[in-house]
């Protein structure tokens, strides 16, 4: 079992996939990604700055790219080179931010 802060396993990043919603691996990449799409730039917005408070508090942060109301996501903790419990936790967050 991988601690906080250490790359994921194999094993540990699938079964990483299978509790988020939407995820996939980057292609080149040690990380995942998600595209996500509401209603308006106000609710996208309004999404980040949730994610942006929870960042703050993990002290882990996403890169993220918005559009009106479509925001891409892509997470990977860039001090250990790729995947970690981190990346996973603040996805789960987001998840559930985007309702
Ligand atoms: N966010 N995604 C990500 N990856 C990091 O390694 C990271 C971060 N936010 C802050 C942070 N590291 C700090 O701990 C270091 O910059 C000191």
């Amino acid at each position: 079992e991988a601690e906080m802060g250490e790359k994921l396993s194999d094993k540990e990043r699938q079964e990483a996939l299978t509790e988020l919603k939407g995820w996939s691996m980057v292609e080149d990449r040690d990380a995942i990604k998600r595209t996500f799409e509401f209603r308006d730039f106000n609710e996208a917005f309004g999404f980040m700055s949730r994610v942006a408070l929870k960042a703050e508090k993990m002290d882990h942060h996403p890169e993220w790219f918005n559009v009106y109301k479509t925001v891409e996501v892509t997470l990977s903790t860039h001090d250990a080179g790729g995947l970690t419990d981190k990346d996973v936790k603040l996805a789960k967050f987001m998840d559930k931010a985007a309702g």
